[in-house]
């Protein structure tokens, strides 16, 4: 996709920038005796030493540019590369369109218990995309509400099955991104979410 490819461009551009920046940073410093080992023994210049300077992952980063730029530049458009295989990847994964997610009511649910595995909805706790849908199956013979919001503070409005009786379902569309908290106005120990990203 061009845009996956614009974007990875971007982004190697900006890795890139990165790198030029540390090595320059890294020259200046030096030239101007910012650096982290004090070189005078003065009182007032005396700079504690810090582990934090040799696990910070940039620390050599200077060094490896000035040495071998032509690795470095090999080794960022790898990174870069691999990168945009992996948000391709990613987005092709989803490109079909919106998609159908299957959560259960499960057989059982209507007496308390589920609660303390979280499997009063199977699953409890889902993420999506924007723009897919959610598919409430009962496979409980007792009829279930799925209802956005909570047993603390009510029903939120966002969605309502009402009542779902034993082998029915209930579908909803989210196509806006956010935390949907959802429960069962019946037995109000049933609780799930849907993350929409
Ligand atoms: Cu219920």
């Amino acid at each position: 996709m061009a845009g996956i490819d614009k974007a990875a461009i971007g982004f190697s551009i900006a890795i890139v920038a990165i790198g030029v920046a540390f090595a320059m940073y890294g020259d200046a410093a030096q030239n101007q005796g910012y650096v982290a080992t004090p070189t005078t023994s003065k009182p007032m210049a005396v700079i504690p030493e810090e582990p934090k300077a040799q696990t910070d992952p940039f620390a050599d980063i200077a060094d490896k540019v000035k040495e071998n730029p032509k690795e470095v530049m090999k080794e960022v458009e790898e990174v870069v590369e691999e990168i945009g295989e992996t948000i391709k990847e990613e987005t092709e994964k989803h490109a079909p369109g919106p998609e159908t997610y299957t959560v259960e009511m499960p057989a059982g649910t209507s007496v308390p218990g589920c609660e303390e595995t979280n499997a009063c909805y199977l699953p409890a706790d889902i993420i999506i995309f924007a723009g897919d849908t959610v598919e409430w199956v009962n496979v409980d013979t007792a009829a279930h509400t799925v209802t956005g919001g909570s047993p603390a503070d009510g029903p939120s409005g966002v969605f309502d099955s009402s009542l779902v009786m034993g082998g029915a379902s209930y579908s909803f569309t989210f196509n806006d991104a956010g935390s949907y908290d959802y429960f069962c106005m019946v037995h109000p120990w049933m609780v799930g979410s849907v993350t929409v990203n």
